[in-house]
């Protein structure tokens, strides 16, 4: 079975729903072609200053590139989109609040073969959540269109509920194949894996995964955002960062003060109740 599509109109409820059995789906055309666009050109000298992977799971024909909050003004629109943080709320309800876990163009090169398949949870230090506690919600957006044979993520669907088993196979998956601007999203259990390029063109797709606010997140933004480039942020942005209480008392600055609120210079500690 193939990997379920949805229009952008479709409610957030049902989406999540439709995640939540599936493990994966593809909202259509949920970005334009413009901001798309956008971001590609704001990211260019960064992608190709990006050095190729050094291992194989990374891809050794592959470049990963990061700090897009920092590097892209326009990435900050998908980060912050409403209906892909309406959705990652509803998968990550058991934690009282959730973060940015990573931004990271994936431009996967021609003849790159396809990536082991894998649960993006298993960064967790491979801790064996349970199957019904969810610690991350995923995005891949389409930056090029996504074909078979240019390399469109490889899923299972219905995979989340299964055991742990790093052999599964890419005979096991079936292509995300979608068009630029299109929206891939997949939960931390599902098993996939970045497909392999046979084509001629780079394929690239924008990852911005979301994490419960008491994990470590996978892209540290707050070396991969100076904070200087963060002071200049909205605080709801600045909150889905990191600077905010991921639960009680997580993550405070020196005498108990709030993150942003000590980002932003202000004195006094915070009081844990109003967070
Ligand atoms: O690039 C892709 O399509 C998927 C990459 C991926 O799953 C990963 O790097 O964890
Ligand atoms: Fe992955």
């Amino acid at each position: 079975m193939g990997v379920i599509h949805l229009p952008a109109s479709t409610p957030a409820a049902e989406i999540h729903d439709v995640l939540a059995t599936e493990g994966a789906l593809v909202i259509d055309e949920l970005a334009s072609p413009d901001v798309i666009d956008r971001i590609a050109a704001e990211m260019a000298e960064h992608v190709d200053d990006t050095p190729l992977g050094s291992d194989d799971f990374s891809g050794r024909s592959t470049k990963r590139t990061g700090a897009l909050i920092a590097r892209s003004e326009t990435a900050r629109e998908l980060v912050t989109h409403p209906l892909v943080l309406d959705v990652a709320g509803r998968l990550l309800h058991q934690a009282t609040k959730f973060q940015i876990h990573l931004t990271q163009i994936i431009s996967i090169g021609p003849d790159s073969p396809g990536q082991a398949i894998h649960r993006d949870e298993w960064a967790f230090d491979f801790f064996p959540f349970p199957s019904d506690v969810h610690p991350q919600c995923n995005t891949i957006w389409a930056m090029t269109d996504f074909t078979e044979e240019n390399g469109a993520t490889r899923v299972i669907p219905r995979s989340q509920d299964w055991e742990v088993d790093m052999g599964h196979q890419v005979s096991e998956t079936v292509a995300a194949e979608m068009t630029k601007g299109s929206c891939l999203l997949y939960t931390g259990k599902v098993y996939h894996g970045g497909g392999a390029n046979r084509s001629d063109v780079v394929r690239s797709g924008l990852n911005l995964t979301y994490c419960a606010a008491w994990l470590r997140q996978e892209e540290n933004q707050y070396l991969s955002c100076p904070p200087e480039v963060a002071a200049e942020l909205d605080d709801d942005l600045l909150k889905l960062m990191g600077y905010q209480i991921g639960a009680y008392a997580l993550g405070y600055v020196d005498d108990v003060r709030d993150p942003l609120a000590a980002l932003r210079g202000s004195t006094g500690s915070m009081s844990f109740a109003a967070n």
